[in-house]
């Protein structure tokens, strides 16, 4: 069994029913889910005049291989009516895998762990919430210290 973390974000409808129904099928399909940190309303990090999102980190259980996992979140995905059209544009639901267990990954449609992490307060919040002692396997660094780093002031707060 692997250890991973995956982070929920939804702009777009009735965001707390795509996370939700996320999480549903991500526990059906992908493995259990050990830990949910809060929801928290977050502005949008990358493009300035979008929709504020939702967002949320889980940490589940997972059989999957890291390609394997990826295919099925896709799915997810898109059975969730994901459409994807402009990078950073607004979206139903978006499902990124952070950490899969302490591995390094670095293949053309899959960087683990999730190479803008440490520049977003969207996610470092919500998992400083639920794994502040977990180390970043690259940086050699606690989420804690990463999150005490962060430069990020977009407002981030939990609902
Ligand atoms: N996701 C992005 C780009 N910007 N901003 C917030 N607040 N939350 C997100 O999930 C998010 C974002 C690309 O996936
Ligand atoms: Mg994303
Ligand atoms: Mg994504």
């Amino acid at each position: 069994m692997h250890s991973v973390f995956i982070l929920l974000g939804s702009n777009l409808g009735d965001r707390l029913m795509y996370l939700h129904k996320a999480t549903i099928s991500i526990e059906r399909e992908a493995g259990k889910v050990l830990q949910k940190s809060a929801v928290y309303r977050t502005e949008s990090w990358g493009k300035a005049d979008l929709p504020e999102y939702l967002n949320q980190v889980l940490q589940i259980e997972s059989a999957l291989r890291p390609q394997a996992l990826l295919a099925t979140l896709q799915q997810i995905e898109a059975d969730l009516e994901r459409k994807r059209e402009e990078k950073w544009g607004s979206r139903t639901i978006d499902i990124d895998i952070l950490f899969y267990d302490e591995e390094q990954i670095n293949e053309p449609h899959l960087i683990i762990p999730h190479p803008l992490m440490q520049e977003r307060r969207f996610v470092l919040e919500p998992l400083m919430e639920i794994a502040p002692s977990l180390e970043h396997p690259v940086f050699g660094k606690t989420v804690k210290q990463l999150y005490a780093q962060l430069k990020d002031t977009l407002i981030v707060e939990k609902i």
